[in-house]
């Protein structure tokens, strides 16, 4: 019996398009999705790897068949037919990716527009909360704003969100080989992020010294952090965890070492923690009370603070401290 090819080709085309669709859902490649935003980017993942799955099964099939099907026989001296081109062939084997390109071009803009990321109010914040803490906030609040005129980076609010506050503004620090997270509503610093769920947050980015990247693969989030750049990114937490945080960009000796963690918590739990970190911050401070150099110029006070923040000596006489 002799089944026509195009059954043949129908059948074998129907099993690798249910194949292609099954692993596409189920290929496990993913860590956890923890925010309300990450499902969007295993839609278009999935969706990639559907894809993928269906063009590597086709080319190893094709593959396979031909090295049994057109193989060197025993005693066969001749050479294989000579094919110089097939132009309909190639005209096809050009449109099939150029539209499958097309397509994940325009799902992938979706969801990076749902996501926020063609906010324009994205990186309109100023770099000088950074140092509203430090005694240098009065110098810094002269400094010329680098960050306006620039166009936004990172991921602010989604499109119905867009012109709203969040619930919670973090500012994260990454320096040679840590990360440092400063909530300015409360003033607490910390080693490791604390986010409550079902709260939007704000996260502002900046580098002290070379350009990091926090990433948080279980957000589906990752972001430069830029020195003298403010980058951002804007999310809502939504299930308890501790997810790792890593710098994602090759920044030195340790950048293997520079990694802490994202506590995710009921709205309860974090503010349990702010609290103990509030009281904590306060016994530091009555310690600290006791080394106050109050005998210290201004500009001595200063100098410090202002190598850290890459000024130099010349531009510090400019500013006029008495
Ligand atoms: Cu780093």
């Amino acid at each position: 019996m002799k089944i026509p090819s195009n059954i043949t080709t129908l059948i074998a085309g129907i099993i690798l398009t249910l194949v292609s669709l099954w692993y596409g859902q189920n290929h496990h490649l993913l860590p956890e999705a923890v925010s309300e935003e990450a499902p969007l980017v295993d839609g278009l993942f999935n969706m990639m790897m559907t894809v993928a799955t269906g063009l590597f099964l086709i080319v190893e099939c094709v593959l396979i068949y031909s090295l049994f099907k057109f193989r060197k026989r025993p005693n066969d001296p001749t050479d294989g037919p000579p094919v110089h081109g097939n132009v309909p062939l190639e005209i096809l084997w050009t449109a099939i990716p150029a539209v499958i390109i097309l397509i994940v071009g325009i799902y992938s803009f979706e969801v990076y527009n749902s996501m926020g990321g063609l906010d324009p109010m994205a990186a309109h914040g100023t770099m000088a909360h950074h140092s509203k803490k430090m005694p240098g906030a009065a110098i810094a609040a002269t400094l010329p704003d680098k960050t306006n005129n620039q166009l936004a980076l990172g991921v602010g609010a989604s499109p119905d969100e867009q012109g709203t506050n969040p619930d919670l503004n973090i500012n994260v620090t990454g320096l040679q080989f840590a990360w440092l997270f400063n909530y300015p509503e409360s003033g607490v610093t910390s080693g490791e992020l604390h986010v409550p769920i079902g709260r939007e947050v704000k996260l502002n980015i900046s580098a002290n010294d070379v350009i990091h990247a926090f990433w948080v693969p279980q957000f589906r989030l990752k972001q430069d952090a830029i020195p003298g750049r403010e980058t951002q990114l804007r999310f809502t937490p939504k299930i308890p965890g501790t997810y790792p945080v890593i710098c994602a960009e090759l920044c030195g000796a340790y950048h293997g070492a520079m990694k802490t963690q994202v506590i995710v918590e009921t709205p309860e739990e974090f503010d349990t923690w702010l609290q103990s970190q509030i009281a904590a911050n306060q016994e530091n401070l009555n310690q600290a009370v006791a080394v106050n150099p109050e005998n210290m110029s201004t500009s001595e006070f200063l100098t410090p603070y202002a190598q850290e923040m890459g000024i130099n000596s010349d531009t510090l006489q400019q500013l006029h401290i008495h």
